[in-house]
């Protein structure tokens, strides 16, 4: 996150992180990626997260990556289910997401907590100019290797139209993705927040309404981030989780 401030305990109580073991090797496994739990056993990310031959876990309730927090709840992942369409071209990803299913015991997963606690998902779009939320542990202005503790920032949803003109993302952007941030610069998500929580608030209560996806580098005065719609994958998201008991 650029431009962004650490998160209090509890603040983003869905906010998870996606770490991948490195092939073949005794070495620990590392974040990757953010994800959002939206069911004690089910966490919504990005497609380009997801590396097929890699073992993944989901850290959940720790708001630090080195020393994880007393609060905090480790997963495997059961499966990893990317979206059919999923396709990465130069400049744009399409349909950038992927459910993972948790291994819990005796169908309990995650474990509500005062830090664990599932997102709400949208029922309807957004004004334009709205303000929400992103999160994660991905580079900063100051490390591009990242935070070891999560950090926030709020940013503006931008017009489709706006998002879509030639000087800015022009027909790489599609109606499955939205962008939000600041024109100006200098407030954005960055690499290794992918796939975690763009989340607003509709009467007092937070919906997740976008995946961190991609972006013209980090930051940058008219390259704001961009994000899935999550809305437009609602029928994907459910039948998807119906169909894996
Ligand atoms: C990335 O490389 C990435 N500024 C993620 C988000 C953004 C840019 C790049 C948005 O994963």
């Amino acid at each position: 996150i650029f431009g962004g401030l650490k998160v209090s305990p509890g603040a983003i109580p869905w906010q998870v992180s996606l770490q991948q073991k490195p092939k073949n090797s005794n070495l620990p496994y590392r974040h990757v990626c953010g994800g959002v739990l939206i069911k004690s056993c089910w966490v919504l990310t990005a497609g380009h997260c997801i590396d097929k031959s890699k073992d993944m876990q989901v850290l959940m309730g720790s708001l630090s990556l080195d020393k994880t927090d007393p609060s905090a709840q480790t997963l495997p992942v059961e499966n990893a289910i990317v979206h059919q369409r999923y396709r990465e071209t130069s400049g744009a990803v399409y349909n950038d997401i992927a459910l993972l299913r948790l291994r819990g015991t005796r169908g309990l997963c995650a474990n509500e907590t005062q830090f664990v606690k599932t997102a709400c998902l949208p029922d309807a779009q957004l004004p334009d100019g709205m303000e929400c939320t992103i999160s994660g542990w991905g580079a900063t202005e100051e490390s591009q290797y990242g935070s070891s503790h999560l950090l926030e920032a709020n940013v503006l949803l931008i017009n489709q139209g706006k998002c879509s003109e030639p000087a800015i993302y022009g027909s790489k952007l599609d109606s499955t993705m939205f962008c939000a941030g600041h024109l100006q610069g200098g407030v954005d998500s960055c690499q290794g927040d992918s796939g975690g929580p763009l989340t607003c608030k509709n009467n007092n209560s937070s919906v997740i309404y976008g995946l961190v996806s991609w972006g013209d580098q980090c930051g940058k005065q008219n390259s704001p981030g961009v994000y899935t719609r999550v809305t437009h994958y609602l029928d994907w998201i459910k039948s998807t989780i119906q169909s894996n008991p």
